[in-house]
């Protein structure tokens, strides 16, 4: 073999090589700045990741965020992943029994699916909220047309404090939901298809946690969801109050 010829081969398979490794790192970009496209969150009101992603996703190194939205800057901190995939949030095989499968404390990381991916979205404070009336519609966005065997809606009681309690089913209370509803049967939406569901929260004020199952039809396929909204009409989460100082009342001599 001539020079020639090998130094032309050698040129070739490096020339082969870096373009592989362009379009490699051009994929791996496009995958991380873009959500699967395989499955669905609730978007109005928007669930905690969606709503992450949603303020944030073109500027989530922004320091900004620390102090204007400190638990969506500790989510993206914990994991970007789990805004990327706002739409992954779901576990297999439950059977139905999605309280033994999702403990208290645990219920907006779907029990801590993926785990540690979700694990943040549990963490206790004040979460940005969506304002809704006590009679609301709750749209669930599916993009890969699963369709919904069900999808029921809860509401936090009133007097739950979602500042400072970690939300477990008795807290919960059912205030929407739908039966079989096959995608045909949802609505037409940019990349998908949605679905209204008619929610009634009477008697709600203040801050209060939305929480949505999906249980889609294509597999045993259940999607647990937060979302944190403002009935308005009244402070029923005061701040929290200072503790009362440790030190002994003085004795008497
Ligand atoms: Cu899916």
């Amino acid at each position: 073999m001539s020079t020639l010829i090998r130094s032309r081969r050698v040129f070739w398979l490096f020339a082969i090589a870096t373009a592989a490794a362009l379009l490699l790192t051009t994929a791996l970009t496009t995958i991380q700045a873009r959500p699967a496209s395989a499955h669905g969150s609730v978007v109005d009101p928007a669930s905690r990741n969606y709503s992450c992603w949603q303020r944030w996703g073109d500027d989530f190194q922004n320091p900004r965020m620390a102090t204007e939205d400190p638990m969506c800057w500790q989510a993206w901190q914990a994991d970007p992943a789990a805004m990327w995939n706002w739409n992954g949030l779901f576990r297999e095989g439950v059977g139905g029994n999605h309280q033994g499968a999702v403990p208290n404390g645990q219920l907006c990381s779907g029990g801590r699916t993926q785990s540690p991916r979700y694990n943040s979205l549990d963490t206790i404070g004040a979460w940005k909220t969506t304002s809704v009336s006590n009679n609301f519609r709750l749209r669930f966005f599916d993009q890969a047309s699963h369709g919904a065997d069900y999808i029921r809606v809860y509401v936090t009681k009133q007097g739950f404090n979602a500042l400072t309690e970690p939300l477990g089913w008795d807290d919960l209370e059912l205030a929407g939901q739908i039966g079989n509803t096959p995608a045909s049967q949802w609505n037409p939406d940019t990349g998908g298809v949605s679905i209204q569901i008619p929610v009634n929260a009477s008697g709600r004020t203040g801050r209060h946690i939305v929480y949505t199952v999906w249980q889609a039809s294509h597999l045993d396929q259940s999607y647990y969801l937060c979302s944190d909204v403002d009935f308005g009409g009244g402070s029923t989460t005061p701040p929290p109050t200072t503790p009362p100082p440790t030190t002994p009342p003085p004795t008497t001599p």
